[in-house]
């Protein structure tokens, strides 16, 4: 459905909320993680579905998306077309003009999920903490699980192997101690492959990484960074945490932790979600309405595309705006909603910018989802997404 389909024309505007936070930092001590996480991404998920039920497209090059004549964007595509630089969330009609020769393929969503029940149960008989990121993604922390004597080397293969027995698909693996690092070890050796990374290596592996690699870092941190002639994560290193929380505030805290291999976050199984957000940092503070406008309807569009992808069990229940202002104060305002509304949202940026009429530095819009019910999450439980 287009943007346009999903305004909802009857919300109302007289229950808006509005926050205020001031951003502020802390220090909590550090451990280094002993646990032994995986993580799994299908390849080209739904594109390599479509090749696999038809053997004619093989070896062609193929988009799962909309068609270019109806506006529609690429939601993936194979190598063949990768190969020609078409990506996801490409518009279509960008793709044909770099590939005139390419097939389009209406997605089949439920297809696609049928597939990804069969892989997250396969998960699911090498530890119950697993936790669905998509419906081709997810983490496993194996750490107490006995298969392989326990090697998370050998059970990632073992899920890998399984996943294309069950389904005739390729999955490529990423094993670490620590999350961020077992996503980027899973893109590592993409397609088909496996990237672990053991704790006494975690370091060197990391302080090769360009800083573009590390969880968060989006290009206008990237760009502030390299301004610094920081590119790499060893040249992130050698910077002092309070120097990296004066330019990123409390980001930079997380900063100079990933850098060094320190990320706490936990495995968590059949978690669920409260909410979906996105936001954008600019690389200059922006006051005029029509730049407001264009990025809020960017911004709009990336939580559209994303609340398509992740597939969310439950229900809308709320859409929320927030504003950080040149002066780092956090303002967030948020109605009730029962869709992503590009005009309710628009409505909550003019309250909060007639009230904060200053230049802005970060922009962020999100959805809230209502608490699931119990038969919901049974549902989530066999489906584990
Ligand atoms: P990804 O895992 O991001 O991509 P992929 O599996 O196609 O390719 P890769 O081998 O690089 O992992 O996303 C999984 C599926 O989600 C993808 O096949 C299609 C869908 N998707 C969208 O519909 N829109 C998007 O913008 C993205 C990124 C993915
Ligand atoms: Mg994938």
């Amino acid at each position: 459905m287009g943007l346009e389909g999903k305004i909802n024309k009857k919300s109302k505007t007289s229950n808006i909320r509005i926050n205020h936070a001031r951003i502020t930092t802390h220090t909590s001590s550090y451990g280094f993680s002993m646990k032994k996480i995986i993580h799994v991404d299908m390849d080209c998920f739904f594109a390599a579905i479509e090749e696999r039920d038809n053997p004619l497209l093989a070896n062609n090059p193929i988009v799962v998306g909309g068609r270019p004549e109806s506006r529609g964007v690429v939601a993936t595509c194979n190598y063949e077309a990768r190969r020609y630089g078409i990506h996801s969330a490409m518009p279509s009609a960008q793709a044909v003009k770099l590939c005139p020769s390419l097939t389009f393929i209406k997605p089949n969503i439920r297809k696609y999920k049928a597939v990804s029940e069969k892989i997250h149960s396969i998960f699911h008989q090498y530890t119950n903490l697993v936790e669905p990121i998509s419906l081709d993604e997810a983490y496993l922390d194996v750490t107490n699980s006995k298969q392989y004597h326990g090697s998370a080397t050998w059970i990632a293969q073992a899920i890998c192997n399984d996943i294309y027995a069950a389904t005739g698909l390729t999955a490529s693996a990423g094993v670490s101690n620590t999350k961020f690092v077992a996503k980027i070890a899973s893109d590592w050796n993409k397609p088909a492959g496996l990237k672990v990374v053991l704790p006494k290596n975690s370091q060197a592996f990391i302080d090769q990484l360009p800083i573009r690699k590390l969880h968060g870092v989006g290009k206008v941190t990237a760009s502030k960074l390299e301004n610094l002639d920081i590119f790499y994560c060893h040249e992130l290193r050698q910077i002092e945490l309070s120097l990296l929380i004066k330019k990123f505030g409390k980001f930079g805290k997380s900063l100079y932790e990933l850098c060094r291999g320190i990320d706490l976050r936990k495995v968590k199984p059949n978690s669920v979600r409260k909410s979906l957000s996105v936001e954008t940092t600019f690389q200059e503070n922006i006051l005029l309405w029509d730049d407001c406008k264009i990025q809020l309807l960017k911004l709009v569009s990336d939580l559209s595309r994303r609340l398509e992808k992740s597939n969310h069990p439950q229900k809308v229940s709320k859409v929320f705006i927030k504003v950080k202002m040149e002066n780092f104060i956090l303002h967030s305002a948020e109605s009730i909603s029962q869709e992503l509304n590009i005009r309710l949202l628009i409505e909550l940026f003019t309250t909060l910018r007639e009230k904060y009429p200053k230049p802005i530095r970060l922009l962020g819009i999100g959805v809230g989802f209502t608490e699931p019910n119990s038969q919901q999450q049974n549902k989530q439980l066999n489906i584990a997404f």
